[in-house]
């Protein structure tokens, strides 16, 4: 990999991009990946690469949802696995959940490798290979999920997730988190809880407003996410990226 300069104003960016260069050489990541990082740094880029304000109120309030949730589970896919698959495994611990492979372009070759990648990272139980079970309305690749997975959860949270996919599971009843740098994609338009951050700050800010609300009582965990406004928050977005932030080049 060539080295990037600590004092490159965009050294971050490129890194992540690197990660998933290194993810579809490892066989982890989809080649399809890299046209979805390069559109999400697209959208970053007109964020100005931070969190803003509304993105940190999503990721309290997700933090509140998977604490109070009786089966939260992440939904782990290829880009996620090669950009936060330690942060994935502290985010996990921190709230109690499981995390399942779950891949848009499904083969069990794959499946396995990035099962085999989050063990390596200190995942102690990963599901996604059994595929005993279907999300209703969605053909045989895209709809299979674990019984004790996806399928029994009730809060998940879906980065970086196919619009159909993301409907499918809401209209299973379930609180969907959607990580999405696009607020106008329909995951991120149909999500309960729509987080408009990259996933490399998003992962570990949910996990550091989890442990800051671990042990609230469930009335205030309640509250947060009650008061947690979408639709404000994907306006707050939309408008901040139609503005545009001003990022060094
Ligand atoms: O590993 P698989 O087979 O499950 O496939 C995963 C990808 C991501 C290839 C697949 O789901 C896909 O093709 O996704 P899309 O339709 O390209 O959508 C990706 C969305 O994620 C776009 O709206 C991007 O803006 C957004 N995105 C890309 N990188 C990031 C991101 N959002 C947050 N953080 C990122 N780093």
């Amino acid at each position: 990999m060539t080295e990037i300069p600590d004092d490159h104003p965009r050294a971050e960016s490129l890194r992540t991009r690197h990660r998933i260069e290194a993810g579809v050489e490892a066989g982890i990541t989809h080649p399809q990946g890299l046209i979805a990082e390069g559109r999400g740094e697209a959208f970053d880029y007109l964020l100005g690469e931070e969190t803003i304000p509304s993105a940190d109120a999503a990721e309290r309030a997700a933090a509140a949802a998977l604490l109070l949730a009786d089966h939260p589970v992440l939904s782990v896919n290829g880009n996620v696995a090669a950009l936060v698959p330690d942060e994935l495994v502290e985010l996990a611990e921190a709230v109690g959940a499981d995390l399942e492979v779950n891949l848009f372009n499904r083969t069990d070759g794959r499946i396995e490798r990035i099962a085999d990648h989050l063990r390596e990272h200190g995942a102690a139980d990963v599901k996604g290979l059994a595929g005993d079970a279907a999300i209703p309305g969605l053909d045989h690749g895209r709809g299979t999920v674990d019984a004790d997975g996806i399928y029994d959860a009730d809060v998940v949270v879906v980065p970086l997730e196919d619009g159909d996919r993301a409907e499918a599971l809401a209209a299973m009843g379930k609180t969907e988190i959607v990580v999405d740098l696009n607020p106008l994609s329909r995951s991120a338009q149909t999500a309960a809880i729509p987080i408009v951050d990259n996933v490399v700050r998003a992962v570990p800010n949910v996990t550091r407003h989890a442990r800051a609300l671990a042990g609230a009582p469930r009335e205030d965990l309640e509250r947060i996410v009650d008061g947690f406004d979408r639709e404000a928050a994907l306006r707050e977005a939309e408008r901040t990226i139609r503005r545009g932030r001003l990022v060094e080049e």
